[in-house]
This record gives structure tokens, sequence and C-alpha cells, in this order.
């Protein structure tokens, strides 16, 4: 089978973490995983500019689906989300220093929309594996899901799948095992 070309992003640190175990364990990813060549893309923490950035990078590369990948710190589980939100809310600004309250991401898009991508399948695959991973219904409503709420909206329609997995900080999960998290659910696209 040719080789599919999959977009996998990873943040830079935010808040007051000074590392971000998304970028860490995207950057810990093979080349090639099953039929999936893996394009990867270090985003920054900001409102608009990560989603800027990814959607442009889908495009150059012809992406045939995007895998974006969140730190979720207190969360002790790799969670894959359902859905995206079209609000904005941060508790913290964003590394641009922009704390929107209330917001949409998109005032002419629809209240949400749900991955496009197998989430369930790839809940199901982790768990199998013996790594914590569970379905979430809500991604936030900070740059992470601004990020999957701004790709589902663009590619929105085309034949580009998206979704977005949180993974948590790695005193809660080791990295090798949201680095094998992610592995199997790129499996499963
Ligand atoms: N987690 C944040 C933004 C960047 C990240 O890794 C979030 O969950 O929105």
């Amino acid at each position: 089978m040719e080789p599919k070309t999959l977009l996998i992003t990873g943040f830079m640190p935010f808040g007051s973490e000074d590392r971000n175990p998304s970028w860490e364990a995207v950057s810990a990813l093979p080349e090639r995983i099953g039929d999936w060549l893996l394009k990867k893309l270090l985003l920054p923490v900001e409102f608009s500019r990560a989603a800027d950035l990814a959607e442009k990078a889908a495009e150059d590369c012809h992406a045939d689906a995007i895998l974006s990948v969140g730190l979720a710190a207190g969360r002790t589980a790799v969670t894959p989300e359902y859905v995206g939100v079209n609000v904005r809310d941060a508790s913290i600004p964003d590394n641009a220093g922009v704390q929107p309250e209330g917001e949409p991401v998109d005032p002419d898009g629809p209240a949400a929309y749900f991955s496009t991508l197998p989430v369930r399948e790839m809940t199901k695959a982790i768990q199998g594996a013996g790594v914590p991973a569970k379905l979430s219904y809500t991604a936030g409503t900070y740059v992470c899901n601004d990020l999957l709420y701004s790709l589902l909206h663009r590619f929105s329609g085309t034949t580009v799948r998206a979704a977005f997995v949180h993974i948590p900080l790695e005193k809660d999960l080791p990295l090798n095992e949201s680095i094998h998290a992610l592995t199997l659910a790129i499996e499963v696209i």
C-alpha cells in the first residue's frame, strides 16, 4: 500500500511547566508507523497561531490525516478527544500573553465538531496494551481545544481527518507509555 502522510503535532512548554511531554513523545516516534509517514511539527501554545501553523503544514505536506498531541496536567490516562468546541476560555494566558474569556474560536463556526479519526478505536487499542486510556468528551477551552476545533473546521468537508490526544504529565504516566499509546493510536487510523 502507498504510504500516507500523517501530520503529527506536539506543543511547547506553557504555564508553570518547563517541559511539555507532548512534543517529547511526538519527537521520539519513528518516521514511519504502519502505512503512515510521520511529519512532525512543534507548535507554540498560542491561540490562533498554533492552528494557523498546523493548517499550513498540513497543506504543504498534503497530509491525509492530522493527529495533534497536548499535555493535560492532572489527568492520569491518555485521553483521545471526542469533540472540539467553539469556545476560548483561558484560566492562564497563552505564551503570547493572550487570555480570552468566553469568546468563540470562530464567530461563524458551528458550536462543535466531532473528531474525524477513530478516537474510540484508539482508546480501546491503548487500553488493550495495558496503558491507561479513556475517551474524553472535553479537550478543555484552552489552546488544545482551539487547535482541534480549528483543524476540524478548516478541513470539514475534505478527506483530511483530524483528532487530538491529551497525554498526562511524566510524573503521572512515564513518557515511554505515552509514546507507546501514540504508536497504538496511529496503528488504528
Ligand atoms: N496543553 C494545553 C495547551 C498546550 C498543551 O500541551 C491544553 O490542554 O490546552
